[in-house]
């Protein structure tokens, strides 16, 4: 996929004039690292290239080089409407459907630029871009990134920038190098990209010892009061109003990972979060083994994602989501009785 697809990007890259990178709504780790790592790649041909988000990154990938240059549509509306009219070539950056990228869709749409996916989500809608490069068994963006430019034959151009944005989509996507999408490629990724010497324990440092006060309690009082187990240990869950959330000035990317704490509870094999925001139940989902969360997320929450990991939301009050949940609950785990055992 990759060498069938390279030429064919190089030659659009060097023609370009003026590059824009997207990526999708309420960024991570992986898709920031995977722009910022694509942007300081890029930065070293002819063209002019920004990164355009829907939507602010989370404060803790601010420490992150040339976060200063990813411009979002919430903030800067007429900044990135214009840079997403002139640009010749769009890079679509870990997302698979344009729907994923809230409001900056329609200029998407209407862009002729030349579109470019690179992302590893499952069920990749084909249509919306010229080239794709989706590899459903890579770890991360960032992961297929530095594949694609090794192919490109410019691996001489991976600086330390390149390498920290890169190294930072592939812990986060990874969980710290223990989902089961890590491979042994993987690490010798990673290897390559710490010869070019950056500081990866300041990097872990970084992004996973900087909470606020405030998040370390939101944390505290979700697991105490918040956390709910059903079937046997099996399966836990956490809701968070929007009152609850305000109480703890919740920021964007505060609530990242509470999933994860109720997933690493010991028996259980299944978790989910709901979460109240702006009038929807925004929903993750997490689990152990080969349980496909994604399935349940994709036929009932108008979501999907990974196997392990998925999102998506429910339309109506959190009470009704969480009836909802509970309701499908015991089919799920009917269809799935083998991987519950
Ligand atoms: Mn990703």
């Amino acid at each position: 996929m990759i060498s069938e697809n390279i030429q064919n990007l190089l030659e659009n890259i060097k023609a370009a004039k003026n590059i824009v990178i997207t990526a999708h709504k309420s960024p991570d780790g992986d898709s920031i690292g995977s722009s910022l790592g694509l942007f300081h790649f890029l930065k070293q041909f002819e063209a002019d290239v920004t990164i355009c988000h829907p939507d602010k990154a989370p404060p803790f990938l601010e420490w992150m080089p040339g976060f200063e240059s990813v411009n979002d549509l919430e903030s800067q509306e007429d900044k990135v409407i214009d840079l997403m009219s002139n640009a010749d070539l769009i890079f679509c950056l870990d997302y698979n459907s344009s729907s994923r990228i809230g409001h900056l869709e329609k200029y998407l749409i209407k862009s002729e630029a030349k579109k470019v996916m690179i992302d590893h989500h499952r069920d990749p809608d084909m249509e919306f871009c010229d080239i794709v490069f989706s590899d459903i068994t890579s770890c991360s963006t960032a992961q297929l990134i530095y594949e694609i430019i090794i192919a490109s034959g410019y691996e001489k151009r991976i600086n330390q920038e390149v390498a920290t944005a890169l190294y930072t989509g592939i812990v986060t996507d990874t969980g710290s190098f223990r989902f089961s999408s890590t491979l042994p490629k993987t690490h010798n990724i990673v290897a390559k990209l710490m010869e070019t010497g950056f500081n990866h324990s300041l990097v872990h440092e970084q992004i996973y010892d900087a909470n606020s006060l405030d998040r370390i309690k939101l944390t505290s009082f979700a697991m105490l009061e918040k956390l709910e187990i059903l079937h046997n240990g099996m399966i836990s869950y956490i809701s968070l109003t929007q009152n609850e959330l305000k109480r703890f000035n919740a920021g964007k990317g505060d609530t990242e990972g509470l999933v994860n704490m109720a997933l690493g509870i010991q028996g259980v094999r299944m978790a989910v979060f709901l979460k109240e925001s702006d009038g929807i139940i925004k929903m993750s989902f997490r689990s152990k083994g080969v349980i496909p969360v994604s399935d349940m997320a994709s036929k009932h929450f108008q979501g999907g994602g990974h196997l392990n990991a998925s999102g998506g939301k429910f339309v109506g009050n959190i009470n009704n989501a969480i009836e909802k949940l509970v309701t499908i609950l015991p089919n799920f785990v009917k269809e799935n009785k083998a991987l519950f055992e």
